[in-house]
């Protein structure tokens, strides 16, 4: 598939996938979607040197909402169905084994805040404005942001964010728990990949079953989670990973998964 709107680059185990639609502000329309699909799927099941992914904007954006005006005239049929688009796209970022970076480079605002909350870490310039401005349009956030924003930074956090319409600054975004980190925008992608590296430096599986085994624990009460959890520790040991891991502490070197 030729991407128009996506950009590609691999640096060894780290995938950087840039949504490049500067003109408007890589607004996510329904092609960008698709090819935002393809793009995660070859970087999760195809690509086997990558382990962790880098999502990013070109431009002043990382990503400024679903494309207006693609919305404008939509039926509420065809609303409905760009609705599921969305959330089967960004639902695959979310639960996909490998770890998932947003790299908050400016505007990450409703569709776009929505695919940065879909990531497992976010990392924001200091110059990203986040929200949800849906209600300045007449709708609500249609790709799980009204889900996902309020499990991330609790009910009235996210209410107040979603009524309002209103950007938040990324130091703010920083003190609700919404980004994991701030920095100074011309270091953001050196950041990115440094943390997206020392994770791609660890036992591969057990960073996958980290990922599943949260997210899934996450919807279930402890109990369910924790044995969840007591599978997939179980299940690091099917591989040698554990054996290479330990005996490279033992032995004082460095693990070579
Ligand atoms: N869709 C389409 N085009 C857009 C979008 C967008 N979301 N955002 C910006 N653009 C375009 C502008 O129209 C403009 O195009 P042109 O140059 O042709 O006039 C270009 O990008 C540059 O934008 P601005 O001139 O407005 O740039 P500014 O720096 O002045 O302002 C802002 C930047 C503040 C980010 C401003 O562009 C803005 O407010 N954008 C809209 C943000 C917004 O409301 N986003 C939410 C959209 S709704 C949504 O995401 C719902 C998701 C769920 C959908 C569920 C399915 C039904």
């Amino acid at each position: 598939m030729e991407f128009k709107n996506i950009v590609i680059q691999i640096k060894e185990k780290v995938g950087i996938v840039k949504i490049n639609r500067p003109n408007a502000l890589n607004a996510l329309n329904t092609e960008t979607l698709h090819e935002l699909s393809k793009a995660m799927h070859d970087l999760s099941f195809e690509n086997q040197d990558v382990r962790v992914i880098i999502l990013t904007g070109e431009g002043k954006a990382f990503v400024a909402g679903a494309d207006i005006s693609e919305m404008k005239d939509m039926s509420a049929l065809q609303a409905r169905k760009f609705s599921q688009l969305g959330q089967r796209v960004f639902h695959f970022i979310a639960s996909q084994e490998k770890p998932v970076i947003a790299a908050i480079n400016g505007f990450a605002l409703g569709g776009g805040c929505e695919l940065a909350l879909a990531c497992d870490i976010r990392i924001a310039s200091d110059k990203a404005k986040l929200g949800q401005p849906e209600v300045n349009l007449g709708v609500i956030p249609g790709f799980a942001g009204t889900q996902r924003l309020s499990r991330l930074v609790g009910m009235a956090r996210a209410k107040e964010i979603i009524f309002t319409g209103e950007m938040i600054d990324a130091q703010t975004a920083y003190s609700i728990g919404l980004v994991n980190q701030v920095v100074p925008s011309d270091q953001l992608m050196d950041f990115s990949v440094e943390l997206a590296n020392k994770i791609a430096s660890k036992g591969p599986t057990a960073i996958k079953l980290a990922k599943t085994v949260i997210n899934r624990g996450m919807q279930a009460d402890l109990a369910t989670g924790s044995a969840y959890e007591t599978e997939a520790f179980g299940l690091c040991f099917s591989t040698g990973e554990p054996r290479e891991g330990m005996s490279a502490f033992l032995e004082k070197t460095k693990p070579n998964w």
